[in-house]
């Protein structure tokens, strides 16, 4: 396969490179960490490595140097479709080029040979209550999926060593990847539309094949809207919790899918990737309070409500970005091109104009400006989609193209075992003791 060759390619010079620097030069100091980070969620430590992206705080993600809107300009896309495939995305993440659309077809069907589900995947989702939540399922999914993992059987098999882990890691991710389509909406069929199952249609691309198994197969618009989802949610550099759980897990060599399940755990958070369900939960409440469309200063209430009460407005801040987030941007661009008039999406240009105000008004919050969730949920509802706590399974979906691409390179590149050192408070109150004395 191209994609595996190309990485093998690279190996030799990556592994010097990075040999080179931590030999020579391992011993020079990156930054500093003082109390406040300690105790502050380790916010802004410099202490994690990825070559596959970067979040500037103002100009936002690069995937492999790419802007978000360089990638939906030059990934190679379906004929007649607006937006790429995520083979193609897939490809760049793991091989740092560019793919042509040959590239991006062979591993779109390189997924299409390896998207079966095992049979005891349904039974295991079907096993659990009704009311189970998405992304429950989704990380069972992963999990039950992980009898099949080709690292685990290779390593037990004593046939793996440090310079050949990582294509037992791509043979892992090509596998999850490919059934991350079918297991979704599977889930969403089980969930939503009493176990209804479409027949899948083989001549779809891989984020166009989600679209028809949850029986929207006469929809080119939604698939279009999945395809751009898909690529912007994959990747956002090592730190957030679902790449960092993925890449600690994954770092005491636990396999992709035990990897990404933990990943996929974090994912689940209402202050990561649940903020789309809940953002989406918002917008309808200011509705249904203000009989469909509240006035600035209704909305500029409400929004003071929420933080009185002691919530987040969700979909808004970041920990690390400065400026809106240019996912939620594109996402914008998508929905005038296509929703202009939805009632919701006007909603959402209004909170827009509202809520950065309000949360500057706070005084502590760093980032006033939407990021990636602030939107997301409202294409979904404009398109159908208005199960709303089935979002962060399609962010899920996305996502695991990006940490997974990560772990494939954590092996390749041999990276140890993560292991920080704690402190107690008391160690603490010590250090801070000893530095006022030196004041
Ligand atoms: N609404 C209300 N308060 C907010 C806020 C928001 N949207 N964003 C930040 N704040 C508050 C924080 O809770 C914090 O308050 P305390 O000091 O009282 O604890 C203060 O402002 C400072 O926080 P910060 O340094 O600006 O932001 P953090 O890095 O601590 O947190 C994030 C970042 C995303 C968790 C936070 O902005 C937030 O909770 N946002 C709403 C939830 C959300 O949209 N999450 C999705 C993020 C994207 C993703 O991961 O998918």
């Amino acid at each position: 396969m191209d994609l595996k060759e190309k990485i093998a390619a690279q190996l030799p010079d990556w592994r010097a490179r990075v040999t080179k620097l931590v030999k020579e030069t391992g011993d020079v100091k990156v930054g500093e960490v003082n109390i406040g980070q300690v105790y502050g969620g380790m916010r802004s430590v410099k202490a994690l490595v990825t070559d596959i992206s970067y979040v500037d705080p103002n100009e936002g993600i690069r995937l492999r140097g790419y802007t978000i809107p360089e990638l939906l300009e030059k990934l190679p896309r379906p004929a007649g479709a607006e937006m790429p495939y995520a083979g193609g995305l897939y490809y760049l993440l793991l091989v740092g080029e560019i793919p042509t659309p040959e590239q991006a077809m062979e591993v779109e069907n390189e997924w299409k040979k390896r998207n079966q589900l095992p049979a005891h995947v349904e039974q295991v989702l079907r096993s659990m209550p009704a009311g189970t939540h998405p992304m429950t399922l989704f990380s069972q999914g992963l999990l039950a999926l992980q009898t099949d993992s080709i690292f685990v059987r290779d390593y037990e098999a004593g046939l793996l060593n440090k310079e050949n882990y990582w294509e037992a890691a791509l043979e892992d991710s090509l596998n999850l990847t490919a059934k991350l389509p079918g297991l979704a909406a599977l889930i969403y069929n089980l969930k939503y539309r009493g176990g209804k199952q479409e027949k899948p249609d083989t001549a779809l691309d891989w984020s166009a094949s989600f679209a028809q198994l949850i029986g929207k197969g006469d929809d080119p618009g939604y698939m279009d809207l999945m395809r751009l989802y898909f690529v912007i949610h994959s990747d956002h550099e090592s730190g957030n919790v679902s790449a960092h759980a993925t890449h600690l897990v994954g770092s005491a060599l636990s396999d992709v899918y035990y990897a990404t399940s933990a990943g996929m755990n974090g994912l689940a958070g209402p202050l990561h990737g649940l903020a789309n369900q809940d953002c989406l939960k918002w917008l309808l409440d200011v509705r249904a309070k203000f009989d469909q469309f509240p006035t600035r200063d209704q909305l500029e209430q409400f929004a003071w409500d929420t933080l009185n009460a002691g919530q987040v407005i969700p979909g808004y801040g970041h920990a690390v970005l400065r400026k809106p987030d240019p996912r939620f941007m594109a996402q914008l661009e998508f929905g005038l091109k296509h929703m202009a008039d939805d009632e919701l999406f006007r909603l959402v240009n209004m909170v827009y104009e509202v809520v950065p105000g309000v949360l500057g008004q706070l005084g502590k919050v760093k980032n006033p400006w939407p990021n990636v969730d602030a939107i997301s949920g409202t294409l979904q509802y404009h398109y159908g989609v208005r199960e709303f706590d089935f979002y962060t399974v399609m962010f899920g979906v996305s996502r695991i193209l990006g940490v997974s691409a990560n772990l494939v390179w954590a092996r390749a590149l041999g990276q140890p075992i993560e292991r920080p050192k704690s402190l107690t408070t008391a160690m603490l109150e010590q250090i801070a003791e000893s530095a006022r004395v030196a004041a």
